[in-house]
């Protein structure tokens, strides 16, 4: 007999955002309840910036959290993109792809972006109302749809040579995420620092990082306990980054 699922999904065809969709409903909407569109007119990327969302059968979904009544202090959300980057590598490697992760949470094979992950929380005074997980995974995508894209992408059809079907992949992603989401509230990025690691492909390399108003280059050396990136630059000095974009130099 199969295991009663810990989430439920609300599907919409067609969506202007799963993440806007979750934000705006957030009161209504249950802890690990999660909407899926078949296709989003209006994608959302971090910093305002576009997810592309054409054609039916790719991963556009949100995860909604409302672990506010927990009992657990110091709950590791900014590290919870980490964590599902770690799960859609893990999904997207059943497929015979190598997926490496782009800190903190893009997912790519062959050096080109197969996936994002968007958080947003809302807080009310100093309670947290809730999050939203938000998913993109390009499955199944034209070699035109790509190159609208204004980065290296890629899509799983495209890696594999055959179209990918999204409803199993979909219950997989969901079904990992939430097999170990009670854990990682309590122990944090620990829990996924090897697979994290291992997936880093960028250690050790020049790179720089963009975060809003700064630049900095170096080696990446590793991470803190917290997954905040360690980068040593040009004079020896160790600098913790908490945000940005990873360009490799
Ligand atoms: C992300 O932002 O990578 C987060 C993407 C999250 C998308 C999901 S889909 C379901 C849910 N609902 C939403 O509205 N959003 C979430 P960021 O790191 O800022 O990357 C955005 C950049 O990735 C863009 O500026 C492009 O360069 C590139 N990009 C856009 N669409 C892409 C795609 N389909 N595949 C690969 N790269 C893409």
């Amino acid at each position: 007999m199969k295991a009663q699922k810990t989430y439920k999904i609300r599907c919409f065809q067609q969506i202007d955002s799963t993440n806007t969709y979750a934000m705006k409903n957030l009161d209504s909407l249950c802890d690990k309840e999660v909407i899926t569109a078949g296709i989003q007119t209006a994608g959302k990327g971090r910093l305002n910036r576009e997810w592309v969302s054409d054609g039916q059968d790719n991963v556009y979904l949100s995860v909604v959290l409302k672990p506010c009544d927990s009992i657990h202090k110091n709950l590791p959300l900014a590290n919870l993109t980490q964590y599902m980057s770690v799960i859609v590598c893990k999904v997207v490697e059943k497929y015979r792809v190598s997926a490496s992760i782009k800190w903190p949470n893009d997912v790519l094979v062959n050096g080109k972006k197969i996936a994002g992950i968007l958080s947003q929380a809302s807080i009310q005074g100093n309670r947290l109302k809730g999050l939203v997980l938000g998913i993109g995974v390009n499955l199944n995508l034209t070699r035109e749809a790509i190159n609208k894209i204004d980065q290296p992408a890629t899509a799983l059809n495209l890696e594999i040579g055959r179209s990918v079907n999204k409803q199993p992949l979909i219950e997989e992603l969901l079904d990992s995420f939430f097999e170990n989401y009670e854990l990682f509230l309590k122990t944090g990025f620990s829990l996924i620092e090897r697979d994290y690691i291992t997936r880093s492909d960028f250690l050790g390399k020049e790179i720089t990082v963009n975060s809003l108003d700064k630049i900095s280059t170096g080696v990446a050396k590793g991470f803190t306990q917290d997954g905040a990136l360690v980068l040593v630059g040009e004079d020896s000095q160790e600098k913790i980054i908490t945000m940005g974009d990873v360009t490799c130099s």
